[in-house]
């Protein structure tokens, strides 16, 4: 009977290891419609890095985007994949005037022209923490396929960004087909909700 249990218990193990999400947008390669500041930069690899700030606007981990609305950031994944949770990780600072998004709209897409915006999540003040903070925003995709992965952020004064993740399985990878490069996406073709 002990025997029996130890290996079902070592069985969902093996299991949960197996289907466990990975982060499929470490390393990749990604474009925002406008570039971070000069004062706060982005050389273009630090918001796929893995590696996350700390909650100071001096860190240099953070990429600094001002004012002009919003900002678009599209992550290529390489191929297509089952995905589930997207994230993004900004700085809340208001004395500085670094500001969480008021709203995050997420969208995905497989070959690049074709998109679909499946979430908003919206931050109400009330409910963020206090003082300086490094805040995750999240979206569940609900096992949407995707190669691409939009997402728009609203800027009010400063948006501080260092992370954006796109978790899903390794095992669910689809060959290319026809999609088109990450540069050849045009902006104003992907569906949002705002
Ligand atoms: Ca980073």
């Amino acid at each position: 009977m002990k025997k029996s249990r130890i290996f079902i218990l070592v069985l969902v193990l093996l299991l949960t290891v197996l289907v466990s999400a990975e982060n499929l947008a470490l390393n990749k390669k990604y474009l925002v419609n406008l570039p971070a500041e000069a004062s706060y930069p982005d050389s273009g690899v630090e918001l796929t890095d893995g590696k996350k700030a700390t909650a100071s606007i001096y860190n240099a981990g953070w990429a600094g985007y001002l004012r002009q609305d919003y900002r678009i950031f599209i992550v290529d994944l390489g191929a297509t994949y089952e995905i589930n949770d997207i994230t993004i990780s900004a700085l809340q600072d208001v004395v500085t005037g670094v500001h969480l998004p008021k709203w995050t709209c997420f969208s995905t897409s497989t070959d690049g022209r074709r998109w679909k915006a499946i979430d908003v999540v919206e931050l109400d003040e009330m409910d963020l923490p206090n003082g300086i903070v490094r805040y995750t925003i999240a979206s569940r995709s609900n096992n949407a396929k995707a190669r691409y992965v939009a997402l728009k952020l609203e800027v009010g004064t400063w948006l501080f960004v260092d992370e954006i993740t796109v978790e899903g399985n390794l095992d669910t990878k689809e060959d290319i087909t026809i999609s088109c490069t990450l540069e050849e996406i045009d902006f104003k073709e992907i569906e949002f909700d705002y």
